[in-house]
């Protein structure tokens, strides 16, 4: 039997009024139904944003410390049950389980993090023109978030967006994502284990255009912050930009991992297989572009498809598997599309290009899939698959390669492989992304480091480090005067 699941408002757990729910299978076993979650549409969103406004008022005037002091309990929870939580995140949305263990891992470093921000929350003091006249800037809360989320990192992304919101004084609402509700659920069961007040966070489940709008259109919601597709980024962006709402949006990739000629190829093939196969090539920062000098292009290709072939697909629950399905079939037929669409545009299909078969078929299973020759023009290289697909682009030299991994309408993450100091240097400063690694894969971003991109990756915003605050926060600018008289700025100025 599976489990019933509610949506969390104000601190009680609740069904919807019209008793619709959708279920959540497990990619791996489509047979294994891991709960039956509320359908919540508009009502559900409007409860959630009443609560949240109503705790806004107590929330935001508990002193920081103490906001960062229930995060810092939630991520001891986060951590005392790690294994537990990563196996649930496995059997909702696919990854192999020492991946989901990292996700959570993600969300318990953003609660130490943001914790400690709880202490800081630091403004500026600033010089005023005048004797007698005090300035400074201060963070102050904006009021509700809401928070939709994707289930790619169904424990770190909510957490990553709530913590700083949360020790920012925000209350908020999260719209978990429809495939992996249940981790969200578990979060939610946390925070209320930690202390938090009724009405701090709340969760309603549900679809995109049914739960997701209604949140973004609430008055009552001062600041949205989106990770998902660039499609929906967009009609969230129309909605927000009509009623002048803050947005921060966290949108597709089609990230590149250059290898020069002077590489270490070994070091190049670990980086290219962890980034294009890790999580099933579902992150944003996955490696989708292999941007190869023709010197090693041979050689490298042959590397990865031998590796690439051998790697154990299965389902991410078994300890010796290595690549997990795809989150659902509809995303396996958006991949397959793809490759036939890579195929037709003339690139040369070089491993996979198909679903998995035998004792796989039954799942929504993938194969790790190469293709090479793969130019500029075609689609393959110009658009986000979200899927274990890396195409193969050979360049002659290191200008070619920077211009090559900048033709792209995304600039989120970015790799290069040189032993070259002055080359590293150089494409630092000409990869138009918002992260590059060298001599790393284009996967594994840190918590303590702004995350996001530039061009259509996003709108302008980062996500954690100390920036990740910003989006959660007004500034204000405060002046004391105590000089006891009027002091005219910019007209009773200094004379000499
Ligand atoms: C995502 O795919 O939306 O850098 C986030 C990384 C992870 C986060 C990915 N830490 O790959």
């Amino acid at each position: 039997m599976a489990d019933t699941y509610k949506n969390f408002i104000n601190g009680e757990w609740s069904a919807t009024a019209s008793g619709g729910t959708f279920e959540n299978r497990n990619p791996a076993d489509p047979t294994d139904v891991i709960g039956v979650f509320p359908e919540s549409g508009e009502e559900e969103i409007n409860e959630a944003v009443k609560a949240a406004r109503s705790a806004f008022q107590g929330w935001s005037h508990t002193p920081p410390p103490h906001r960062g002091e229930i995060i810092r309990k939630v991520g001891d929870i986060l951590a005392a049950r790690k294994d537990e939580l990563a196996r649930l995140a496995t059997r909702e949305m696919g990854k192999i389980v020492a991946e989901t263990g990292g996700d959570v891992q993600e969300g318990i470093d953003c609660a130490y993090l943001f914790a400690g921000e709880g202490r800081r929350l630091f403004g500026e003091t600033i010089p005023c023109e005048f004797a007698n006249k005090f300035g400074m800037s201060i963070r102050r809360p904006i009021g509700v978030a809401g928070l939709i989320t994707p289930w790619n990192f169904p424990m770190a992304i909510p957490t990553w967006k709530g913590f700083p919101a949360l020790v920012a004084g925000n209350t908020l609402v999260l719209k978990a994502a429809e495939d992996s509700p249940a981790t969200a659920v578990k979060l939610m069961e946390i925070f209320e284990e930690a202390g938090m007040p009724p009405g701090v966070v709340n969760l309603v489940h549900g679809h995109g255009p049914t739960a997701g709008a209604p949140l973004v259109k609430h008055p009552d919601v001062g600041v949205v912050s989106f990770t998902g597709s660039s499609e929906t980024g967009r009609l969230i962006a129309r909605e927000c930009g009509g009623m002048l709402k803050r947005l921060s949006l966290e949108m597709g990739g089609k990230n590149a991992q250059i290898v020069m000629d002077d590489a270490d190829l070994d070091l190049a093939l670990e980086g290219a297989l962890w980034g294009a196969f890790g999580t099933t090539g579902q992150r944003c920062t996955a490696t989708s572009r292999l941007i190869v000098h023709k010197k090693i292009a041979g050689q490298l290709t042959d590397m990865l498809v031998e590796r690439a072939k051998k790697l154990r697909v299965g389902n991410g629950l078994d300890d010796s598997t290595e690549m997990g399905p795809l989150v659902n079939e509809k995303q396996l037929g958006r991949v397959a599309g793809y490759c036939k669409i890579g195929v037709e545009e003339g690139a040369e299909l070089i491993l996979g290009g198909e679903r998995g078969s035998g004792k796989l078929a039954k799942g929504a299973f993938f194969m790790p899939t190469v293709f090479r020759g793969v130019t500029r023009n075609m689609r393959i290289f110009q658009e986000e698959i979200f899927g274990p697909v890396v195409s193969i682009t050979e360049i002659g030299d290191f200008d070619e390669a920077i211009e090559t991994l900048n033709d792209s309408a995304y600039g989120l993450s970015s790799s290069i492989y040189t032993r070259d100091v002055n080359r590293a240097f150089k494409a630092v400063e000409d990869i138009d992304a918002g992260i590059t690694y060298i001599n790393g894969p284009t996967i594994g971003a840190e918590v303590q480091f702004p995350f996001g991109g530039n061009k259509n990756t996003g709108n302008g915003h980062r996500e954690v480090g100390t920036v990740g605050l910003d989006v959660f926060t007004e500034w204000k600018a405060v002046y004391v005067d105590y000089s006891g008289k009027l002091q005219r700025a910019q007209i009773d100025t200094f004379e000499g």
